[in-house]
């Protein structure tokens, strides 16, 4: 037995382990250099040692499978963004947007029918307060806003048609267990004017107990307005609260 016949055997004990570990480039590339330890070993027996381009060929199918994986990714993002985008709601300038509604807090000072007519000239009304959330937000927000203690805010209540009975702009009753009016509010003081008082406004600078800041006031009286309107869907891109 020759040295070259020694060293064929050698090798072909490594090819059949070789294929039994096929797996990985790694191990190939192992059983190679051990079998490149016992010369002379011909270019053709290296070449049995190892199918020609087989771990090429699975370097560009796992090269493939990232490829189509990020793609995949791309587009799931892209369409998610998408949704994001149909669902995003916005106001326009000088609006603010809580809890799907917009809100314009307009500090110039008129008579409550003439705040209501600015509101509505922007596609909006004078505030109805749904909720005790709302009535949260509002009197946080005026605290803020308000400059001195009569410096309060139209919203959108009245009681012109039927004194006592309160109405929202969208002419649904007042909730009685939705009500904020302060201490002994509605009072339709007649000092002021003798027509009584028949205008909601809201705010105390100082913050109210228990949100309680309702005043019902004469109607010409000139004051600060809240209009509220609903949130649009954006079509294009904008920020997602
Ligand atoms: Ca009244
Ligand atoms: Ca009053």
């Amino acid at each position: 037995m020759t040295e070259a016949d020694v060293t064929y055997a050698d090798v072909k004990f490594n090819k059949s382990r070789a294929r039994e570990n096929v797996a990985s480039e790694e191990s190939t590339y192992s059983e190679v250099k051990i079998s490149n330890k016992h010369p002379p070993v011909s270019a053709n027996c290296a070449e049995n040692i190892q199918p020609p381009g087989s771990s090429k060929r699975s370097k560009v199918t796992s090269e493939r499978l990232v490829l189509l994986v990020l793609i995949g990714l791309l587009v799931a993002s892209l369409a998610a963004l998408g949704v994001t985008y149909e669902t995003c709601l916005k106001c326009g300038a000088g609006w603010e947007l809580h809890g799907g509604t917009c809100y314009k807090f307009n500090t110039n000072k008129s008579s409550w029918t003439e705040s209501r007519d600015s509101c509505q000239d922007l596609g909006g009304d004078l505030v109805k307060i749904d909720g005790r959330e709302e009535q949260m937000f509002l009197e946080e927000k005026l605290r803020g806003l308000m400059e001195e203690a009569e410096d309060k805010f139209w919203i959108g209540l009245t009681d012109s048609e039927l004194e006592g009975r309160w109405l929202w702009v969208d002419g649904s009753p007042l909730d009685e267990s939705l009500k904020f009016w302060w201490n002994k509010e509605p009072d339709d003081w007649k000092g002021q004017n003798p027509a009584g008082e028949d205008c909601g406004r809201m705010g105390e600078k100082g913050g109210a107990s228990d949100l309680k800041c309702w005043f019902d006031r004469s109607c010409n009286d000139p004051h600060k307005s809240i209009c509220e309107k609903t949130a649009v869907s954006g079509q294009t891109s904008c920020v997602c609260v």
